[in-house]
């Protein structure tokens, strides 16, 4: 719970492991944009989660940046939100650190993203094992109160909890409890139905545009139904993206068409196509802009992470204190402080 009076603190964090889609948006970036409005938002590039599975470094490095322009171009104001890299805030491995020590391995053995992505073939290191640690280590630093994400990322934030308040009782309370919190795109599925995820290339990128955009909207995957038979329009991918895109009354004109039958899969195909380039196409010159001025995003990242370096080392030094270890050396923290 925040303390009364308290602005409600959010954060989050999204992976450069390739290019952000639909799933990322209507799960995450969406609400994190209009959430920037409500509290104290910090949002950050999940750079050293992404080298769970891209350790190729100019792609880590391009990613990061398309992260920072997706952002920015769709919304998100350095003014309202605290906006950075992971990696400029090197006290967060340190904490993960603090709380894998405190962390039982049966929780981690839990986790069924793991299990999941190993099941698809992504080496099983440490870090991908460790992974919900270093997210702990994430949310808790900024000692953050809610976390918007996606369904998929609901387990690990149960799993943050256990971690806070382990290091609570062991300690003392220095962790809020925090929450999760999911919008109506929670679950986005993919161009075959399953979830919609960079790794399992079933993706719709936020900024695809032209054939690309096309080629991918029309390979959807629906069932073989005829054209003239009725149809459930909840039990199709394609009606699935178009509630995402659409408003309530052209879903509900849809889901009509739908049941009432003679109203094939392709033609909703090409109906999804025009919500999608609706909905996406004004920010797509402003990410265009974006991108040819690099100076100003990296700006907005080294700034934000000065600001979330300094909440970091706050409280790093109540965690150093109570876990019986010294302060961190004067020189480092006023390096960190002058950088
Ligand atoms: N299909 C989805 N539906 C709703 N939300 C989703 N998110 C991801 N996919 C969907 C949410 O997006 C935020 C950022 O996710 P991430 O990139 O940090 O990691 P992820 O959940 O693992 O996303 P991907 O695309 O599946 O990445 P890879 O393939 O690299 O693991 C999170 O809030 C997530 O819930």
């Amino acid at each position: 719970m925040a303390d009364q009076g308290k602005r409600v603190r959010f954060l989050s964090g999204v992976q450069p492991s390739g290019r952000l889609h639909l799933g990322n948006y209507f799960g995450a970036l969406k609400q994190h944009i209009a959430l920037q409005d409500e509290g104290e938002a910090f949002y950050f590039i999940a750079n050293y989660h992404a080298m769970t599975t891209v350790q190729d470094p100019k792609a880590l490095a391009q990613a990061t940046v398309d992260v920072a322009l997706d952002y920015l171009a769709l919304g998100l104001d350095p003014r309202k939100a605290v906006f950075f890299r992971q990696s400029d805030v090197p006290e967060v491995p340190e904490l993960a650190w603090v709380l894998s020590c405190v962390t039982g391995k049966g929780l981690l053995d839990r986790a069924t993203s793991y299990k999941d992505k190993v099941a698809r073939g992504i080496t099983p290191s440490m870090g991908l094992y460790a992974y919900p640690v270093l997210m702990a280590a994430d949310i808790l630093i900024y000692r953050s109160n809610v976390v918007p994400v996606g369904e998929d990322q609901v387990q690990h934030i149960e799993m943050t909890r256990d971690m806070a308040a382990a290091f609570n009782a062991t300690y003392r309370e220095i962790f809020p409890i925090p929450a999760h919190r999911l919008d109506a795109g929670a679950k986005v599925p993919g161009l075959d139905g399953q979830k919609m995820s960079k790794s399992y290339g079933n993706t719709i990128e936020i900024f695809e545009e032209g054939n690309d955009l096309r080629k991918k909207v029309m390979s959807i995957v629906t069932d073989s139904t005829p054209l003239e038979a009725p149809k459930d329009p909840d039990k199709c991918n394609v009606f699935a993206l178009y509630r995402l895109v659409a408003s309530a009354g052209e879903v509900a004109e849809m889901a009509g068409r739908y049941r009432a039958g003679g109203f094939g899969y392709g033609d909703a195909k090409k109906a999804l196509l025009e919500k999608i380039s609706a909905c996406f196409g004004p920010f797509r010159e402003e990410r265009k802009r974006l991108a040819r001025e690099p100076a100003y995003a990296e700006g907005v990242l080294a700034e934000g992470g000065a600001r979330a370096r300094a909440e970091a080392q706050a409280t790093m030094r109540l965690v150093r204190e109570a876990a019986g270890l010294p302060p961190m050396p004067a020189a480092a923290a006023g390096a960190a402080r002058r950088g």
